[in-house]
């Protein structure tokens, strides 16, 4: 048996990386998935609901959500996944990464909630976990735009977990450390930078959501942090 037979879930950032991962996991233990992102990528997983969808955009969001009800008719778990990066000095962040990062992961984040929630209050062990970041937990030196934008994530779903507990919505804030993606690639992370070795896998994070979603009932967890071991102690 699988352990998610059955429920729906829509997972933001799904072509790729961190997000990918999770669909697939979620796929292997038979959740129906809706996947958004911007490519539009169904991951080659069959049934699944992929189609083109800029979370900065509300309608495409609701087109999104409405084409996964559709289909399976409900909608039981949200990952908020959806996200960008940007590495370096404070003053040298571009103004169009700026808006990005800020228009992405923090709009993107509020927008992808309001579109999914009518939904997942109808069902009967909904969901909704945001790939946060320890970027969301504390300053970090070269990502204050960033690590503004996480904290943003982490206080979002903090405060929905209190708003959204009398309708059964469990609320968790998954925040990874370093992880291998495309990640910040090109804006203070390279392909050959040493560091990227040592980091964590997207499976790692995939299976953290699903310890996540496969919890008994009577309990939620509210935040998992997790880091690579090669981090400096000081790091
Ligand atoms: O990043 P990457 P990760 N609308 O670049 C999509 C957090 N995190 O998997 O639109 C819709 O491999 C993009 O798809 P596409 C991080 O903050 C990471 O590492 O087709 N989708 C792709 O599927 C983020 O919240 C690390 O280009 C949009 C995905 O997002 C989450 O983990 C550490 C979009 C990005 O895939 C996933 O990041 C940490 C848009 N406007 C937290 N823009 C880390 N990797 O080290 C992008 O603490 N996407």
């Amino acid at each position: 048996m699988k352990r998610l037979d059955g429920r729906v879930a829509l997972v933001t950032g799904a072509s790729r990386g961190i997000g990918a991962a999770i669909a697939r996991t979620l796929a292997a233990e038979g959740v129906r998935l809706g996947l958004a992102s911007r490519s539009g990528d169904d991951l080659g997983i069959a049934g699944a609901v992929a189609r083109p969808c800029d979370v900065r955009d509300p309608a495409s969001l609701e087109a999104m959500v409405a084409a996964t009800v559709d289909r399976f008719g409900g909608l039981d778990i949200l990952v908020v996944n959806a996200g960008v990066g940007a590495y370096g000095p404070f003053l040298d962040l571009p103004a169009d990464q700026l808006e990005e990062l800020i228009d992405v992961n923090v709009k993107g984040a509020i927008y992808t909630v309001r579109a999914a929630l009518p939904h997942l209050v109808r069902s009967d062990a909904a969901e909704l976990v945001t790939i946060a970041s320890e970027a969301g937990r504390r300053g970090l030196p070269f990502e204050a735009v960033y690590c503004a934008s996480k904290f943003a994530q982490v206080g979002l779903t903090r405060a929905l977990d209190h708003e959204l507990r009398e309708h059964g919505i469990r609320c968790t804030n998954v925040c990874p450390g370093g992880v291998a993606t495309d990640f910040a690639m090109g804006r203070g992370r390279t392909p050959d930078m040493p560091q990227l070795a040592g980091m964590m896998a997207p499976q790692d994070v995939a299976e953290t959501v699903l310890f996540v979603l496969t919890r008994p009932r009577n309990h939620r967890i509210l935040e998992v942090a997790l880091r690579p071991m090669t981090e400096t102690s000081w790091g």
